[in-house]
């Protein structure tokens, strides 16, 4: 309780960062970030998501949270887009379900898209399988909503979850992300191979981009391209990263 009554600080007290890890595409060029969530907080320090995004969704402080990062996100997507060396950057975005679910929440997207001015086709939502597990229908007709703005969605977590695949091929979905826990142990358990494997052809033979995360090393980047997997992310290619210290990487590997 005291945490959540902390959080709810954060917003108003500017205690809230974005980190910003890069992606790859299968040359190594940098195509985007996804930003992730920090809580700099006066006594604990750089407090990571997984200790307050379940207190956030609870107490729905998830909602202008969820809001304040969007808006940060598009703010710099905008900024980047006018510079020659980031213009043509991707920003993935990780969208709770609790904060999707919220009626206005197609609206305040189209009201920060044109406040910002950010390029609609360059933000990607992240979102997870479990959106689909309780209004499966109410959830597609808002992501068609959103599609037609122009904003591209990425399935997160991808394998994790309980559903079933059919909803893949009737969701406007662009790019299936296959989760850190089955790339990082590709080579202790083959179970794991099989499924980084699998989702790569399930996307490929779908038209999804595959993007893989937890990328630590060459050897799993190379197993994973020779795969056919599109793009990468992990710590081979950075850490997540505050603003100053991505600006640097981005203008080198441009
Ligand atoms: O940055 P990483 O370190 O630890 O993030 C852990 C998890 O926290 C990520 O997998 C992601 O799902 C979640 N997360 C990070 N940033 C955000 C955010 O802005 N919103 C939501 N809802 N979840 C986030
Ligand atoms: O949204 P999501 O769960 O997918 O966020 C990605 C999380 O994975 C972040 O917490 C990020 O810090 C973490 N991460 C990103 N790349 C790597 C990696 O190469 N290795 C490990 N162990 N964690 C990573
Ligand atoms: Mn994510
Ligand atoms: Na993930």
């Amino acid at each position: 309780a005291m945490l959540e009554s902390e959080l709810r600080q954060a917003v108003p007290r500017n205690q809230l960062r974005l980190y910003y890890q890069v992606q790859v595409d299968r040359r190594g060029r940098v195509t985007g970030v996804e930003a992730l969530l920090r809580w700099q907080h006066p006594g604990y320090g750089m407090v990571p998501p997984y200790d307050f995004i379940s207190i956030a969704e609870e107490s729905y402080l998830i909602v202008p949270i969820g809001e304040w990062v969007m808006e940060t996100a598009c703010r710099q997507l905008a900024a980047w887009a006018a510079e020659p060396y980031t213009e043509g950057l991707s920003m993935a975005v990780n969208i709770s379900p609790l904060q999707f679910q919220q009626p206005e929440f197609v609206g305040r997207l189209e009201t920060i898209l044109a406040a910002t001015g950010a390029r609609p086709e360059r933000l990607k939502l992240e979102i997870t399988e479990s959106l689909f597990m309780e209004e499966p229908d109410a959830v597609r007709d808002t992501m068609l909503r959103i599609k037609a703005l122009g904003v591209r969605f990425s399935l997160d977590d991808f394998g994790t979850g309980y559903s079933s695949l059919s909803y893949l091929n009737r969701l406007p979905l662009d790019q299936l992300k296959i989760d850190q826990s089955f790339v990082r142990t590709l080579f202790e358990d083959n179970a794991n191979a099989v499924i980084c494997a699998s989702v790569i052809d399930l996307g490929r033979n779908l038209g999804l981009e595959v993007i893989a995360e937890g990328v630590e090393t060459e050897e799993h980047r190379d197993w994973l391209e020779n795969k056919g997997c599109h793009a990468y992310q992990g710590y081979l290619f950075g850490r997540p990263l505050p603003l100053g210290e991505l600006e640097p990487l981005l203008r080198e590997s441009a």
